[in-house]
């Protein structure tokens, strides 16, 4: 494996970075996840763009430019001769001393990973998931905030370890409102009467590139979708619901907090949408090999 670290490339083994890095010692830094299908990186512009956004958030100066970004993310792809996989772009804010002052941090790292991924067992996708809501709250905007995809993930970790301790794969946190954000990994959704609803980006959810994805698919078959504030009560009785995310893509729940969402089967909706996101990846994307 090849792996990206500041315009030079690193055998696994040699891939490391400081102790010093403030993205260890604080969680200080930004990072994207994105999928490549069929020799094609899936909403590269996208993600870069939130990367670039992320940045910005947290006051770091990512030492390249977008185009550069995207360019070097394709390299690697094709130095790993990967066609289908998964890539994770790390920004830390680099090398300081043991102190939180990023003022001693001199120059951001850039690191991408080209690999694969398996976020939830390949079954449960004709299947359904089981989910559970969790007692962590999602991060308030007014600390750090859920639209920001820093380094700093122990929130949505927390939410995680909850759902093993539940024995289900995957957590929905709600605000501090009691509204419903979104999963560790990945957006919601559910749907009543054939419309779809998702939580309000202010309702604490990232601003997700599958997510986006999911609302112009359904725009085009004629699905209404209405970002809405949700309580767990709105989820109980939904038609359906799934879960969406780079890593995640469509997932299809047909359990929350032990009630049976529909008719305990991946609704028509759903299936319809993943058929729709698997199409658009084997038509879409910016090309790895020429
Ligand atoms: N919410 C959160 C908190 C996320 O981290 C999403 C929603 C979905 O966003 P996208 O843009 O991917 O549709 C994410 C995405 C991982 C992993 O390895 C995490 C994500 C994506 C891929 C892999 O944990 N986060």
């Amino acid at each position: 494996m090849k792996i990206f670290i500041d315009g030079k490339y690193r055998s696994e083994q040699d891939a490391k970075v400081s102790v010093f890095d403030h993205g260890l010692l604080y969680g200080d830094g930004v990072f994207e996840g994105i999928r490549a299908y069929h020799g094609r990186v899936f909403k590269l512009k996208e993600h870069i763009d939130r990367l670039f956004y992320s940045a910005k958030a947290i006051l770091l100066e990512i030492p390249m430019t977008q185009a550069e970004v995207m360019q070097a993310t394709v390299e690697t792809i094709r130095a790993n001769k990967l066609r289908d996989c998964y890539v994770r772009l790390i920004v830390t804010r680099g090398i300081g001393t043991l102190g939180l002052n990023p003022r001693s941090c001199k120059k951001p790292s850039v690191i991408i990973i080209a690999g694969k991924i398996q976020v939830y067992p390949p079954e449960l996708y004709s299947r359904g998931m089981d989910i559970v809501t969790v007692p962590t709250v999602r991060n308030l905007h007014s600390a750090v905030n859920p639209a920001i995809k820093s380094l700093n993930y122990l929130n949505n970790i927390l939410a995680k370890i909850e759902a093993n301790n539940a024995g289900v794969e995957e957590a929905v946190m709600l605000n501090a409102e009691g509204f419903v954000a979104e999963g560790t990994a990945d957006n919601i959704f559910i749907s009543k009467h054939r419309t779809l609803f998702t939580p309000p980006l202010s309702a604490g959810a990232l601003y997700g590139v599958t997510r986006n994805t999911v609302m112009e698919l359904a725009e085009q078959l004629g699905v209404k979708v209405s970002e809405t504030n949700l309580t767990r009560y709105d989820l109980f009785n939904a038609d359906e619901c799934f879960l969406t995310g780079t890593g995640a893509e469509i997932m299809p729940v047909i359990k929350i907090d032990g009630r049976v969402i529909g008719s305990g089967k991946p609704g028509a909706l759903s299936l319809q949408l993943i058929e729709e996101y698997h199409t658009l990846t084997k038509v879409s994307g910016a090309p790895i090999y020429k």
